[in-house]
């Protein structure tokens, strides 16, 4: 498999899991996307992110007004903050 087809699969598959874990296993909750960033993306949360800016970044995302993150929004996020990281390179 390439190399993108390899990244496009793991982040399938990081979604799917950290949905699974409360709610509906179609959504990120609040709760979820918090873990999620924790868990896989530490450098993130280290830049002094806290949970009101997780909070504020959800609803940012939050296209259809539903509160949770799904995966057409975490694409998104994911696309924004690669963008960062590449400026930041
Ligand atoms: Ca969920």
């Amino acid at each position: 498999m390439g190399r993108i087809s390899q990244s496009m699969m793991s982040l399938i598959e990081v979604f799917n899991e950290y949905a699974k874990a409360e709610g509906t296993v179609k959504t990120l909750t609040k709760k979820e996307v918090k873990t999620l960033f924790e868990e896989e993306i530490p450098s993130y949360l280290m830049g002094g992110k806290n949970q009101e800016e997780v909070d504020k970044l959800i609803q940012d995302l939050d296209e259809d007004g539903d509160s949770e993150v799904n995966f057409s929004e975490f694409m998104i996020l994911i696309s924004k903050l690669t963008c960062t990281f590449y400026k930041m390179l």
